[in-house]
């Protein structure tokens, strides 16, 4: 616009200057808010942002009598990837998870980077039954994602670790799987930090009974 204002006029283009000046502000504006509320290495909201936005849907949901569920995601044997395949080849897999979260849920699901490598995924509208089928058909996707692998990253050269190869011995594939706690609201559980001891819990069972699978906590349990 600026540049089309100079080829017109020289005044035109000082008309126009403040305006840029302005889109320039509200850019880095809008850049600011982001850094503020995404996680960097993931593109996912970070965990101050989930949770805030998280205890709000919660108490809606509670108020409104309408199902949601919570879960916690978190990969599997992760510091094998990292011994293995190096931290940069770990940090691939966290945005290759991170992505396929954003596209297999729906807009108004919230996604958020937990810890190091835990994912927490808010299902507004969803109950215990329909959030263990929607966080089955993520843990089995993400099982089948292949994150590329430079040789250049890998610490040993094998991809063997001896407790579980994360790739097929041919140095490039790095497969991961997760394991997910779900808990839903519902008598025993009001409000979304009961919520999330509730999935915690779960997924320390799914980690407990073999990991990549899902656990839902059943109503009756704390
Ligand atoms: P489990 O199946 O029981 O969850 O085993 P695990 O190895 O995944 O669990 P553990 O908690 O022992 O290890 C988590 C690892 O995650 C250790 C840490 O180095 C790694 N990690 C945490 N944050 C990052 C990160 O941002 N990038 C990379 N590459 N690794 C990370
Ligand atoms: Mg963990
Ligand atoms: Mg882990």
């Amino acid at each position: 616009m600026v540049a089309h204002a100079v080829t017109a006029s020289p005044f035109l283009a000082l008309g126009a200057l403040p305006l840029v000046a302005l889109l320039h502000r509200s850019f880095r504006h809008a850049q600011l808010v982001d850094a503020f509320r995404i996680d960097a290495k993931t593109g996912l909201l970070n965990a101050g942002t989930w949770l805030r936005e998280a205890r709000l849907e919660t108490a809606r949901a509670a108020r409104t009598r309408t199902p949601l569920a919570v879960a916690i995601a978190d990969i599997d044997h992760f510091k094998n990837v990292n011994d293995t395949f190096g931290h940069l080849a770990g940090d691939a897999v966290l945005a290759a998870i991170a992505s396929a979260l954003n596209a297999l849920l729906r807009d108004g699901d919230l996604t958020g980077r937990f810890g190091g490598e835990e994912f927490c995924i808010l299902l507004p509208g969803t109950d215990a039954a329909e959030a263990r089928q929607i966080t089955d058909r993520l843990r089995e996707k993400i099982s089948r994602i292949v994150t590329p692998v430079s040789d250049g990253t890998r610490n040993d050269g094998t991809g063997s670790d001896g407790t579980g190869s994360h790739g097929t011995g041919d140095g490039s594939p790095l497969r991961v799987t997760i394991s997910i706690g779900v808990a839903a609201l519902g008598s025993t559980r009001r409000d979304l930090d009961e919520l999330l001891a509730a999935a915690d819990h779960a997924l320390y069972q799914a980690k407990g009974a073999g990991r990549n699978q899902v656990c839902v906590l059943a109503a009756s349990h704390g």
